[in-house]
């Protein structure tokens, strides 16, 4: 089995931290995505949408989209439970992960790739209008979910979950998309600030 990886770029990460969390180590295969790594034919035969991670199994089976590698890992490795534990959990899991990622992952995604310089290559066209338009989508995600989290512990209730690690990483992207958590969202930087200080952060 290896993982091919790109470094620090998020969705990649979204898998090394779920894989830091469990406890399993996966032989990775480092792409270098600021050479344009994630282009060379060996990635698009993999993954003909040429983008990172991609999960080759020892059967030679692919697999990309890191929710997908998440859900595959999961199944392989129950313990803990990262996507829920009974039917009304697992569809909590599932409403926030989809959240995360659609309210605040892409419109931070979204800013970073049709503003910042160095996407030029990546996003075609860049459209810096559209990169603006985006930046109050992420804030005003954050001001509601700030509301709803008030002081439960992980974004889908008592236990860490797939949710966590996706708003998590959408916030670290904040920064070089130069978007900030407003001080008023109080709730989220306490639980951000939480997330930061678990050891798989760092992976
Ligand atoms: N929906 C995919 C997104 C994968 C993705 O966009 N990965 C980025 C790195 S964070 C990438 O490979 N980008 C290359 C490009 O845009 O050319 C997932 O969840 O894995």
């Amino acid at each position: 089995m290896k993982l091919y990886d790109g470094g620090r770029a998020p969705n990649p990460r979204r898998v090394r931290v779920f894989l830091a969390e469990k406890g399993i180590e996966v032989p990775l295969v480092p792409v270098d995505m600021n050479e344009l790594g994630h282009k060379a034919p060996e990635i698009e035969q993999l993954n003909p949408l040429m983008r990172l991670p991609v999960l080759v199994l020892d059967d030679g089976s692919v697999l990309t989209e890191s929710v997908a590698i998440c859900r595959y890992f999961e199944e392989t490795h129950p313990e803990p439970p990262l996507f829920g534990r009974d039917a009304l959990g697992k569809a909590r899991v599932e409403m926030w992960q989809r959240r995360m990622e659609l309210n605040l992952m892409m419109p931070v995604a979204q800013a970073f790739r049709h503003i910042h310089p160095a996407m030029r290559e990546w996003e075609v066209p860049q459209i810096a209008e559209w990169g603006e338009a985006n930046k109050p989508k992420a804030l005003e995600f954050l001001a509601l979910f700030d509301a709803d989290l008030g002081d439960r512990p992980f974004v889908a209730g008592e236990e860490f979950s797939i949710a966590d690690i996706t708003g998590m990483i959408a916030i670290d992207f904040m920064k070089p998309a130069r978007l900030e958590v407003p001080e008023s969202c109080a709730n989220v930087r306490r639980w951000y600030a939480a997330m930061k200080a678990r050891p798989s952060a760092e992976a």
